[in-house]
């Protein structure tokens, strides 16, 4: 059986590699995704799998079937973290998967299993979510790899520190026809399972999103001298485009909209901001309402520029619209659920997953675990051995029983 204890235990000595003396910070290509890596690879090793990284420097695990080279049924999740972040959102998945292998004891299945553990699902450094996933489904733009942290080092220069070879990424990527599904164990991230006393949840569906880098530009001034009728304070004019998307997104149900980021240019007490750069965030459960209030908060923000006389540019980054689970799959998981003896709950994901990137090449499905108060992107992200046993025992037993579709 799956180890509850193990699995807590793991997910602790994975976040002590972190770039924070006193939390959870591990980003894409870093020295601490490298020592992370390393024990998810020997943890891959010690379950039986033969482990490697990818060309793209995700941590990828292989448990032969009943014969070699059989198309598998692929587990995942991401190995690194938002900035301060919680130790479950994706390194739970990642470790349950090499714990329910361990637990199958040898015994071989009619297909293989792969456990992938993404290196960038969040897009810390680089700032472009599901980069890993999308280079695994095939959809890596190579312009990406010209994109600067806040370092100014490049995505290729990190590449090649991490001895990964920038021109050979597009090894990493996996053909449909070796993949029979992918499946994803992630806490909720959100208050319904706890609310409802349920352990684990099925997910129906995830929500839509879509980024942008919005940059304001006015006239930095010296703060003592420019009357205010003559200024054009882009930070003025940025914190009336954040109001304004908060008024857009309360306005419609179940949509969310987020500014995360925000820089100021030049940064000093005494000089009136004369550029601002902010990030916009905006998911829905339904497409055309996020592409509707995208409209309306790309309008506003131009509509504030125009009053404030500052020039506005919106950079819009990859969206990705609603993206269903398999039913058949979600079937295989409602079965594992009530062979538990567990209530069944289903539930769409507000939180983005890699599901929405390896749906190009495999059927998704995902399993929530219960998380307290469903805190997460946050150091008080927290969930309890017994859901982690639980969450372990669900997906040992989607796994043990996995049928490929039209089998
Ligand atoms: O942003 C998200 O929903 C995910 O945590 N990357
Ligand atoms: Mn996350
Ligand atoms: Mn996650």
């Amino acid at each position: 059986m799956p180890s509850p204890a193990r699995i807590m235990a793991r997910c602790a000595e994975i976040a002590r590699h972190s770039e924070l003396a006193n939390g959870l910070t591990r980003v894409y290509l870093s020295k601490e995704q490298r020592a992370a890596n390393a024990l998810v690879l020997a943890w891959m090793r010690e379950a039986g799998m033969q482990a490697r990284l990818d060309a793209a420097g995700s941590v990828v695990g292989r448990y032969e079937g009943t014969q070699p080279g059989l198309a598998c049924l692929m587990l995942g999740s991401h190995l690194d973290s938002v900035r301060d972040a919680g130790r479950y959102d994706g390194m739970l998945g990642v470790v349950t998967a090499i714990e329910c292998v361990q637990s199958l004891g040898g015994k071989r299945l009619p297909f293989a299993i792969e456990v992938i553990g993404f290196a960038d699902e969040e897009g810390v450094r680089f700032g472009t979510s599901l980069l890993a996933s999308r280079i695994v489904s095939g959809a890596f733009d190579p312009a990406l790899l010209e994109a600067r942290d806040k370092d100014g080092v490049s995505m290729r220069e990190a590449m090649k520190a991490n001895g990964l070879d920038p021109d050979a990424i597009g090894t990493a990527a996996r053909r449909s026809d070796e993949l029979l599904a992918y499946a994803e164990l992630h806490i909720e991230q959100g208050p319904v399972l706890e609310a409802e006393g349920v352990a684990v949840g099925v997910v129906t569906a995830i929500n839509g999103s879509r980024r942008a880098v919005v940059t304001l530009r006015g006239m930095a001034g010296h703060a003592g001298t420019v009357p205010m009728s003559l200024r054009r304070d882009a930070l003025a004019g940025a914190a009336e485009c954040v109001l304004a998307v908060e008024r857009i997104a309360r306005a419609e149900k179940g949509l969310v909209a987020t500014v995360g980021k925000l820089e100021t240019l030049p940064g000093a007490t005494n000089v009136i901001p004369g550029e601002v750069r902010f990030t916009v965030d905006c998911r829905s459960p339904e497409d055309a309402v996020r592409e509707r209030a995208l409209q309306g908060i790309f309008g506003a923000i131009a509509d504030v520029a125009e009053a404030r006389g500052l020039d506005s540019h919106v950079e819009r980054l990859p969206d990705f619209n609603v993206t269903r689970c398999a039913p058949w799959l979600m079937a295989q998981f409602e079965r594992a659920v009530a062979a538990e003896k567990l209530p069944l709950r289903t539930l769409p994901s507000g939180a983005g997953h890699d599901g929405m990137a390896m749906c190009a090449i495999a059927d998704i499905a995902m399993l929530f675990v219960r998380c307290k108060a469903g805190i997460s992107h946050n150091p008080a992200e927290s969930i309890t051995e017994d859901d982690a046993g639980t969450g372990a025992r669900v997906l040992l037993r989607f796994i043990e029983a996995f049928e490929p579709r039209g089998a």
